[in-house]
């Protein structure tokens, strides 16, 4: 199974490989997907930001048996992974995602936070979903914000949303989500800041991305560089998700818009089923380089592995001093 590593990319930014661009704009070129040698930041800064949203973007998304007994989402079967690929499209825009079911049971891909018609539910309830080797095309439709009725103003898409399964083992996806049929969605809003690096973690069950420590993905950055972390809860338990050192504003975008932006500045929230949630962090502001953890906060489901790492190496990658005795500590996480 993959994991996610940020790489010095074209153009100069650093992106993780395991996001996306989601699809070109149709009647461009043949659908891009950016796999291990880019990324979606990068590809959404190549395009200007005064023609951003208003397009249809085309993928194809394989849901794929792991050898590990897992099932994931990916942009080719080779690279399906736990979590899938982070889709990542502009307010406005419409992605419309062929999915290939490559397993021996019926499954789905169903979104939070944006538009769809009955047909693209993914539940069964509305027969939407994937027989076994069948392909179905979903629609996702997203809008910027607008005014309403009265006063009323109706929010757009943007936010850090996200997408599951929601037909593997029952009428809710239950057995999809256990075995990893799920990711991150984004949708930027016009303005919005891309990130050098991105990261999606889920508090999944009592696991993260499906791993438990000492095993949870160690995510690094270079001192400096901003880090978007999209935080997602799926499972039967109620979590909190902690990051030391580090905190964010608890809006939109997870950053403040100026000093007296009035969002609260927190480094602590709760990550509960369903529940999703993105910032961006300078990584090491105003503390340094190190193996900072980050974790769920109920005591017995970080002592029970729900633990990670968030490695800041020096500006110049190299090791930090001690942080390679931390993570050499973390790999014996639960053995004192
Ligand atoms: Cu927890």
């Amino acid at each position: 199974m993959r994991q996610q590593h940020a790489r010095t990319t074209l153009l100069g930014r650093k992106v993780s490989r395991r996001s996306m661009l989601a699809g070109a704009a149709v009647g461009v070129a043949t659908p891009v997907v950016v796999t291990a040698a880019g990324g979606m930041p990068l590809a959404l800064a190549a395009e200007s930001a005064n023609t951003v949203g208003g397009r249809t973007r085309r993928v194809t998304m394989y849901a794929q048996p792991l050898p590990d007994g897992l099932i994931g989402y990916g942009l080719s079967p080779d690279e399906a992974s736990v979590p899938g690929p982070v889709l990542e499209i502009w307010e406005g825009d419409t992605l419309e995602i062929e999915l290939v079911n490559n397993t021996d049971s019926r499954l789905s891909i169903h979104p939070h936070g944006v538009d769809y018609s009955v047909d693209s539910d993914g539940s069964p309830l509305n027969g939407s979903f994937n027989e076994p080797g069948e392909t179905r095309t979903y629609v996702w439709r997203t809008r910027a914000p607008a005014k309403g009725p009265g006063s009323l103003w109706l929010p757009g898409s943007a936010g850090y949303w996200h997408y599951h399964d929601h037909a593997m083992g029952g009428d809710h996806g239950t057995e999809g989500l256990r075995k990893g049929l799920y990711g991150a969605l984004v949708v930027r809003r016009k303005g919005d800041i891309l990130p050098d690096r991105q990261y999606t973690v889920v508090f999944n069950d009592m696991t993260i991305n499906n791993r438990v420590a000492p095993d949870v993905p160690v995510l690094e950055a270079n001192l400096g560089e901003r880090v978007e972390f999209i935080a997602i809860g799926h499972g039967n338990n109620f979590h909190t998700f902690h990051l030391h050192a580090h905190r964010w504003a608890d809006n939109r975008t997870g950053y403040l818009e100026g000093p007296n932006d009035p969002s609260r500045v927190i480094d602590n929230r709760d990550l509960n089923p369903g529940d999703s949630f993105g910032f961006q962090v300078i990584a090491g502001e105003g503390v340094g380089p190190g193996a900072w953890m980050y974790h769920c906060h109920v005591q017995f489901h970080s002592d029970g592995g729900m633990a990670g790492v968030f490695l800041v190496r020096n500006a110049d990658g190299s090791m930090p001093d001690g942080a390679q005795k931390a993570l050499d500590r973390y790999h014996r996480h639960g053995d004192q």
